[in-house]
Formats: C-alpha cells, structure tokens, sequence
C-alpha cells in the first residue's frame, strides 16, 4: 500500500486567494500542515502548468507534502510529481498507468458507489467524492443526494475524501462519516487565517480520525 495522508487536502486555484499572493498562501498553508496538495489550475496552458508546477513543487519538497495534478497526466510526468487526480473520463486510469510509474498515486472523482468501484477495481489509489456542500469554486458542482457519501465510502477498501463547499465547519462531519479526509480550495486558500484555520484543521483530524 502507498502511504500517504489525506487528512488535510489542499486544492488550489488561482482564483479563490482574495487578493493573496498565490505561492505565499500556498507555503503557509503548507508550513502549517497540509498534508497533501493537489494543483488544480483549470485555465493554465501546458507551458504554464509546467512552469507554476516547478515552484509549487518546491515548496512540497520543502514540506515534504505529496504533489498531485489536477487532470494533466503529462505534465505530471514531466515534473515527476507525486500523482494526478482525474475525473470520469473514459479510461483515464488506465492511461495515467500507462504514462505513471507504478508508484504514483492516482486518485479518481466518483459520484456515486458504482463509479467509485469501477475507480477502486481499475487501480485508483483513492477516491475524492462531492459535491458535499454547496461551493462556488467548481463550475457546475452539483450537491450530493444525502447519504451518498457514507454510501460510498462504506462500498470501497480504498480511502476517500470528501469535497465540495467544505470548510472547518463541516470538516469534523465529513470526517465521521468516514473520510480519510477533506478536499479544500476556499476552506483554506480563502480562510482569514490559513495558519490558523490549518492548525484547527488538524487538531479536529487528530480527533475524528482517532475515534476509529
Ligand atoms: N471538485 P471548495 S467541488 C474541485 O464536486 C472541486 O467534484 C468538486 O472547492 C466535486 O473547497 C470542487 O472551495 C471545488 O468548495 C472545491
């Protein structure tokens, strides 16, 4: 099994920083305690992917926090980052296979418990399901029916994480339902406080995630 912790997933983009500086935010949410981030740049081209995934990823090392990509399976293995996360597409894990080193993570978008065993039977490393709350980060995020979330997490071996509209408010919630942990974009990068809010993060992770 790859080892790696979910618990307190930042996602990132470039449009959720209220006017912070983007690689500033990013190292303070890192010296803090993410524990895994995923670089999320929808509107950036390969070029500039390549270029912000450089730096980004320095600041992981510097943490020694895993580094994921969003979708772009080569810009991944130009950096030799730490995995990708996909969506639904058809076969999209068996091409990140493909083009991936074995030991890199990939984690798959499911919506419901057949799409997350389908994920979890082609190789998926972990699942990220949502939306779980109302969120303005995602174009077209639609809410989960109530329920599918423990469903699905209750379906898999694999660990999933919730996302969607998750902030510190919801976080110990979602936790219980039995995520590994929370996905967050505007919960960290729009928080007042990323130290702080970080911090409280992991000590309602140390909490929640301990009561199993
Ligand atoms: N994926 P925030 S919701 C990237 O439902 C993403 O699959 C979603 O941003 C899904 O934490 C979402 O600010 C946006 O709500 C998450």
């Amino acid at each position: 099994m790859k080892k790696f912790d979910l618990s307190v997933y930042l996602v990132t983009d470039r449009h959720c920083l209220r006017g912070r500086d983007f690689y500033a935010a990013i190292e303070e949410a890192l010296k803090a305690g993410v524990t895994l981030l995923q670089l999320r740049e929808k509107d950036a081209s390969f070029q500039e992917l390549l270029e912000e995934g450089r730096k980004v990823q320095a600041l992981c090392r510097k943490y020694q926090v895993p580094f994921l990509i969003d979708d772009q399976v080569e810009v991944a293995r130009a950096l030799d980052a730490d995995g990708v996360h996909l969506g639904q597409e058809d076969e999209a894990i068996e091409r990140a296979r493909a083009v991936l080193d074995r030991e890199k993570i990939i984690g798959i978008s499911a919506h419901n418990v057949e799409e997350a065993l389908e994920a979890q039977r082609k190789g998926a490393d972990y699942l990220g399901v949502g939306a779980l709350y109302p969120t303005g980060s995602k174009k077209n995020a639609s809410v989960l029916a109530p329920g599918v979330f423990r469903q699905v997490v209750e379906a898999v071996r694999i660990p999933v994480v919730g996302i969607g509209g998750i902030h510190e408010a919801q976080y110990g919630q979602v936790l219980d339902q039995g995520a590994a942990g929370c996905a967050m974009i505007s919960g960290i990068l729009g928080a007042d406080d990323i130290t702080a809010t970080v911090k409280r993060l992991k000590v309602q992770a140390a909490k929640h995630l301990q009561k199993r």
